[in-house]
C-alpha cells in the first residue's frame, strides 16, 4: 500500500487590516469608496471598525458643526465613535470630552486623533453617556447617536424612537442636563416635527434651527442646532 505524502501546510498570509480594500465587507464597501470624504487624512493610517465605517460623520459636515463652536468651548461628544466629530471640534480650538462605550473604538479614535495632531485637546472617556451625563457640564453637547445601521434609510419617516441606544427624547434629555446648547446629527429621513418637539421640552422652548448637510450634492443627514448653537448659525441657513 502506497503511503500518502503529507501535504505541506501553506505559508500563512499576513493578516490584513480593515484599511486594506480586500477585507472591506460588502456591507461597507460603499463607505470605503468615500474614505477620503470621511477622513481627508485616511491614507496617513486612519482606522475604523465596521460601525465606524457607516456611522462616522463625513469630515466636511463635522467641520461645519465645529465651525459653529466658539473658540475654547468645552464640547461633550456624547457618542464619539471613531472620533470624526471630536477631531474636528479639537481642530477648531475647542476642548473635547469624547465619550464612547466601546473600548476598542476608543483606541481607534485615539489613533485617529494622533494622526490629526489634536490628541492633546481631547479627553477620551470609556463609559456610558447616560451614567456620565448627570455629572457633566459643558458649553456644547454634541449628539450623533447610532441610527440603527445602514437600514435606517429604508423607512419613509425616521422617528426618534428608532435612535439607539434609547429613545431620542431620553438621549436629548440626558444632553440637556449638560447644557441647553445641543447639536444633534440626524438621518435625512427624520421626522422634523419630532425634532421641533424636542425644543419644547424646555420652558421657554429652546431656540432651534435645522440644516440639511450635503457632500458632493448628496444629502447625508440633517443637523438640529438648539440654544446658543442655533444663534451661531448665519441668518440665511
Ligand atoms: P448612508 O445613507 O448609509 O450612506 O450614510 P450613503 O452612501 O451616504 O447613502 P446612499 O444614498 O448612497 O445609500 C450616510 C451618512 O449618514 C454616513 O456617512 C454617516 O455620516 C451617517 N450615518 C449613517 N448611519 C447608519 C449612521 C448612524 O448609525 N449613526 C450616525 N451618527 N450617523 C450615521
Amino acid at each position: 500500500m502506497k503511503r500518502r505524502r503529507k501535504k505541506r501546510s501553506k505559508p500563512q498570509k499576513p493578516r490584513k487590516t480593515l484599511t486594506s480594500p480586500a477585507i472591506v465587507s460588502p456591507r461597507i464597501a460603499k463607505y470605503y469608496l468615500q474614505r477620503h470624504t470621511l477622513f481627508s487624512k485616511y491614507d496617513a493610517g486612519v482606522q475604523l471598525d465596521e460601525e465606524g465605517w457607516f456611522s462616522v460623520t463625513p469630515e466636511p459636515i463635522a467641520a461645519r458643526h465645529a465651525s459653529l463652536a466658539a473658540d475654547n468651548s468645552l464640547v461633550i461628544d456624547c457618542f464619539s465613535g471613531v472620533g470624526g466629530n471630536a477631531i474636528q471640534f479639537a481642530s477648531s480650538r475647542c476642548h473635547v470630552i469624547a465619550i464612547e462605550i466601546d473600548a476598542k473604538r476608543v483606541e481607534l479614535a485615539v489613533n485617529n486623533a494622533n494622526i490629526y495632531g489634536v490628541e492633546d485637546y481631547i479627553d477620551f472617556v470609556i463609559g456610558d453617556f447616560f451614567q456620565l451625563a448627570p455629572r457633566l457640564k459643558g458649553d456644547i453637547a454634541f449628539l450623533a447617536p447610532p441610527w440603527g445601521g445602514p437600514s435606517y434609510s429604508k423607512v419613509l419617516n425616521f422617528t426618534l424612537d428608532m435612535l439607539k441606544p434609547k429613545h431620542g427624547y431620553s438621549i436629548f434629555q440626558a444632553a440637556q442636563s449638560i447644557t441647553p446648547n445641543i447639536i444633534m446629527f440626524l438621518p435625512r429621513n427624520m421626522d422634523l416635527n419630532e425634532v421641533e418637539e424636542l425644543s419644547w421640552l424646555s420652558s421657554p422652548p429652546l431656540n432651534l434651527k435645522m440644516e440639511e448637510n450635503q457632500v458632493k450634492t448628496r444629502t447625508k443627514g440633517i443637523t438640529a442646532y438648539f440654544g446658543d448653537t442655533a444663534s451661531a448659525l448665519p441668518e440665511d441657513s
